[in-house]
């Protein structure tokens, strides 16, 4: 049977490119921190740990001074919230009225604030729109920029607000950098972490979108230029945790516990992909109905044979139900060459509606699974264009979905009948 030789010929490929990997890895340790950046996925090894705070008392200590006093900052993490109306301080090296340093706290409601201040009511905020849910893993980022003058926040790697601010971060001697705790925690009470927090990097520079949304579900391997703190916490046992930066190791004090974190998605790979192919400007039209991604193949992918086509999801995080369907149940998905490298791509289309991008987005996230179980990612360029349809435009082009397809699609009906087969 053809179908399970090409299997067992894939997972042997698997295999030897995770030894590969692994000796990819090698490399690097030896060449020592500093050297080439791998932003990898953390591929079977360790387990994925967090460290669990009470929300009374439990905080882990750092030396402020470490950091330096970088112009810009960008400080990210993983947070999992477990309870809300209570303030949640993750990353803070501020007193505790915000006259300097920067904080990136959750407060009541769930919304995630960056605070970048340089003096008594000088500082600026960004809050999210998202409220993060309780119980459930987020990746948040801070960013004081300071060339453009501008305090940003992010949520699950999308941007949420942009405020300006010029008057930079001001960094005091002596400060503390704490997670999970405001600094002079013993002077006002009630608002430690209650929750996880995981993958603390602080930055001397301003990420930007691509950069964060890039880099928000792996764990980064070696010291990437303006990483000037990174803790992964995946000790899973102890009373510290190790900066693999500049060995500005955290001591946990109180009583914080390890726990097995669920954010990372191991094994997760990197796929590329072509939305709208054929053409690179990829306008969104929200007024459309549907758009093509293409999975590209590649010497390591048939997409054709490999992609298991129902477990497609695209949007403007990469987790949206969006994928077409023919009343039948089957993907509408075509094969063709859209690169001309001599290997076939899978070519689906996805409902845009359902992808939830939003006017201003600037990626385009797809996530796939293999026939073998292995986790696929890829993005690619957007601009988001237009409004939504609403119930009575829809409505009015009825099931007709390749009346509304892009004129660059080349010929939409091509989907509808190869997809049915
Ligand atoms: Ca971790
Ligand atoms: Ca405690
Ligand atoms: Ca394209
Ligand atoms: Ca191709």
């Amino acid at each position: 049977m053809p179908g399970k030789v090409r299997v067992e010929r894939v997972r042997l490929e698997k295999i030897l490119r995770y030894a590969g990997l692994l000796l990819c890895f090698a490399l690097g340790f030896l060449a020592g921190l500093g050297g080439t950046v791998m932003a990898a996925p953390q591929q079977g090894g360790g387990a994925n740990y967090a460290v669990l705070y009470d929300g009374l008392d439990d905080y882990v200590d750092l030396n402020g001074s470490m950091l330096g006093a970088p112009a810009s900052v960008t400080v990210e993490a993983w947070v999992r919230i477990d309870a809300l109306n209570k303030i949640h301080y993750l990353v803070t090296n501020a007193d505790n009225d915000f006259n300097d340093g920067f904080s990136l706290i959750v407060d009541q409601s769930g919304r995630v604030n960056f605070v970048a201040a340089s003096g008594l009511y000088v500082k600026g905020i960004a809050l999210s729109a998202t409220l993060l849910q309780v119980g459930q893993w987020h990746h948040v980022a801070g960013v004081y920029d300071a060339q453009n003058g501008q305090v940003k926040v992010y949520v699950d790697g999308l941007e949420e607000s942009v405020v300006p601010y010029a008057d930079g971060v001001r960094y005091l001697s002596g400060r503390d950098l704490k997670l999970g705790s405001q600094n002079k925690a013993f002077e006002r009470a009630g608002r430690f972490l209650r929750g996880a927090l995981d993958e603390v990097r602080i930055w001397n520079v301003a990420r930007d979108a691509d950069e964060i949304l890039a880099n928000m579900k792996v764990q980064l391997d070696g010291g990437p230029p303006g990483l000037i703190g990174y803790w992964q916490k995946n000790e899973g046992n102890g009373t510290s945790t190790a900066d693999l930066i500049a060995s500005n190791n955290g001591q946990l004090r109180m009583g914080p516990q390890w726990i097995e974190a669920s954010w990372l998605v191991v094994g997760q790979q990197q796929l590329a992909i072509d939305i709208k192919p054929g053409g690179s400007h990829n306008v969104v039209m929200l007024s459309r109905r549907t758009i093509p991604v293409a999975l590209l193949s590649s010497a390591d992918l048939d997409a054709l044979s490999e992609i298991n086509r129902l477990s497609l999801t695209f949007g403007r995080t990469g987790g949206e139900p969006s994928l077409e369907v023919s009343r039948r149940g089957r993907p509408k998905c075509n094969d063709r060459d859209v690169n001309n490298d001599g290997l076939r791509d899978l070519v689906c289309l996805f409902n845009i509606e359902a992808t939830g991008f939003q006017h201003g987005d600037t990626k385009g996230i797809l996530n796939a699974t293999t026939m073998s179980d292995v986790q696929l990612t890829g993005s690619d360029d957007v601009v988001v264009r237009g409004r939504v349809l609403t119930k009575r435009d829809d409505n009015k082009y009825g099931d007709k979905f390749s009346d509304l397809t892009d004129a660059d699609d080349n010929n939409p009906r091509k989907y509808d009948r190869r997809g049915r087969h």
